[in-house]
């Protein structure tokens, strides 16, 4: 069964013709998060759920001389903008859209618009997307783009910039979200309060040849008044790993406190070592996590180089989160060496015997750069490199003890599993008052795309979605003063309060 794919989701906006004779307006630039498509197979809501802070990032770090506008191609708000025609056109480049900034970058250069190009595709692949630019910006861009900018206003615009990831993460000013369009995701506020992670897995970009990114933590102040500026009832930490340093968690945790809000995260499992930090995370209004799991199989984790507890141990700590009213989107690879065809039910029992409310599915994608794709490089297993299917939907690999076919049935047949009926509501919360505001959630974001498409084409994601968030909200402030005061660990309040968000 092929599920639902609307074009819109499928393929970029067309350029609009009327674009001729246009003349670059001076100091003028623009910032664009080009067009992906998307997976049918999972929510089309997480594209809309938080966006991505490179562009705002760099935004915040243009000199005031310059007037700079954010577009982001996957809100479906139309052709690419080009009233006023921007002096500079900066993109990001991942290499799952590789190709459309090409073609975008293309569009704009052809009508007099000057390139540039930053992003984790240019860190990886440099020489590949030089040709496409009039500058590259390799690395960290908050510190390079002004630089950029000057140089361009002096005559003296370089073709490659080097950022540095070791310059202090506070010094950096915070992003600018006041660009961006606030109807149509369902929080502005992404927040980022770290940089790096004490893993570096042999698949993950933080382990991409030439990226050297200590952790760095902003402060927590600085975090705590971001949070509160966007004046949104939640954030999305879209850090790498929240608890690397779980002694700055914990501060972060009491700073977030006061403001009565709700956020959630990605962590990695071991976050679980000292439940007290899991209280404070929850008093703190932590709703739920994204949690790395990788593998349930030692061998796996052990060959990726992650430090993490013993898998037989995962379904204990996914119960001290859940006791806490967290809930558990668990991130799952598929197709690691050690992987045999039983892997794909093996891990959906697991996920419903341990009732994880989410699941993500991705199949083993060697990103060009990492370890992992020099390995399957000099065994001779790379399939093609047509970056656009690097997306962690498509096998772009030979698996070990299985064909590229069953890889790519058996994630399929993994979303169609989680996604059913049946394991919705096997994975229901224990406690009954839970249940009615998780199917509903359940249904809304996992099986409601053309919901979802509706809403993002109609700007409509925020107006919907702001009710439901602060429902949850309020209900997590109950939760959380029964928290407060039980001195029982675990607490005896079994309450997962919401799903999907
Ligand atoms: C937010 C996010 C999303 C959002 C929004 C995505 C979007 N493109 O709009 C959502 C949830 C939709 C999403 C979806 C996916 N994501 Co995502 N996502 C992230 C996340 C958590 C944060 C990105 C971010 O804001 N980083 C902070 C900014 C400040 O850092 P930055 O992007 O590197 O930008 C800096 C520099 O690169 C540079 N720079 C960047 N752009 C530009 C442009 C110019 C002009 C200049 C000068 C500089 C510059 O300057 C910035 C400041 O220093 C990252 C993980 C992470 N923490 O980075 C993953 C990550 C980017 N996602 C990833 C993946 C795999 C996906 C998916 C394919 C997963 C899936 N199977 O569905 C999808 C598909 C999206 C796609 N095709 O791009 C991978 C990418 C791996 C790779 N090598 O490409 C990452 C790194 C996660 C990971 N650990 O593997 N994602
Ligand atoms: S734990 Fe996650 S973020 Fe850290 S290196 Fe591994 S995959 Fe990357």
């Amino acid at each position: 069964m092929s599920a639902w794919m609307p074009k819109s989701m499928r393929l970029p906006p067309e350029f609009d013709r009327r674009a001729v004779n246009v003349r670059p307006m001076p100091r003028e630039a623009l910032l664009i998060n080009p067009f992906y498509p998307k997976d049918p197979h999972a929510s089309f809501g997480k594209h809309v759920l938080t966006p991505s802070l490179a562009l705002t990032s760099i935004a915040a770090a243009t000199p005031s001389n310059w007037n700079v506008r954010y577009w982001d191609e996957n809100l479906l708000h139309g052709a690419p903008p080009w009233q006023p025609f921007p002096e500079v056109v900066g993109i990001t480049v991942h290499l799952t859209f590789a190709d459309r900034a090409y073609a975008l970058a293309e569009w704009y250069r052809e009508r007099g618009a000057t390139i540039i190009m930053g992003g984790l595709h240019v860190l990886s692949c440099p020489e590949e997307v030089r040709p496409h630019a009039d500058a590259i910006v390799v690395g960290e861009g908050v510190h390079a783009w002004p630089q950029v900018l000057r140089d361009l206003e002096n005559g003296q615009l370089q073709p490659v910039y080097h950022g540095s990831y070791r310059t202090p993460y506070r010094d950096d000013p915070p992003p600018r979200r006041d660009l961006l369009p606030r109807d149509s995701f369902l929080t502005t506020a992404s927040l980022i309060a770290t940089r790096g992670c004490h893993n570096r897995c042999g698949f993950c970009y933080l382990s991409t040849a030439g990226l050297h990114m200590p952790y760095h933590m902003r402060d927590v102040q600085q975090v705590v008044d971001e949070f509160q500026a966007d004046d949104q009832p939640y954030a999305v930490f879209i850090d790498n790993n929240l608890g690397s340093k779980p002694d700055y968690l914990r501060a972060l945790c009491r700073g977030l406190r006061p403001l009565e809000k709700i956020w959630s995260a990605a962590v990695s499992i071991d976050v679980t070592d000292d439940p007290s930090l899991v209280r404070e995370m929850a008093l703190a209004g932590c709703t739920g996590v994204f949690v790395g799991f990788e593998s349930l199989q030692n061998d796996n984790i052990v060959d990726a180089g992650k430090k993490s507890p013993r898998t037989e141990d995962y379904a204990q700590r996914v119960r001290i989160l859940h006791d806490h009213g967290i809930q558990v989107n668990g991130s799952f690879v598929l197709g690691f060496d050690e992987d045999t065809p039983d892997v794909f039910e093996r891990t959906a029992d697991w996920i419903e015997t341990n009732r994880l409310e989410c699941a993500t599915f991705h199949i083993l994608t060697p990103y060009p750069g990492t370890p992992l794709f020099a390995q399957m490089e000099q065994e001779n297993r790379i399939l093609h490199r047509d970056w656009s299917r690097y997306d962690t939907g498509h096998v772009v690999f030979q698996p070990r003890h299985m064909t590229a076919e069953q890889l790519a049935e058996g994630y399929a047949w993994c979303y169609r599993r989680l996604f059913s009926h049946a394991s919705i509501w096997a994975r229901r919360p224990g406690d009954p008052h839970a249940v009615l505001p998780y199917l509903a959630m359940s249904y809304l974001y996992k099986r409601s795309n053309w919901f979802w498409h509706w809403l993002i084409r109609t700007r409509l994601t925020a107006r919907v979605w702001r009710p439901l968030v602060e429902i949850t909200r309020r209900r997590h402030i109950r939760f959380r003063s029964r928290l407060a005061i039980s001195t029982d660990s675990p607490p005896p309040i079994r309450h997962v309060v919401s799903a999907g968000v």
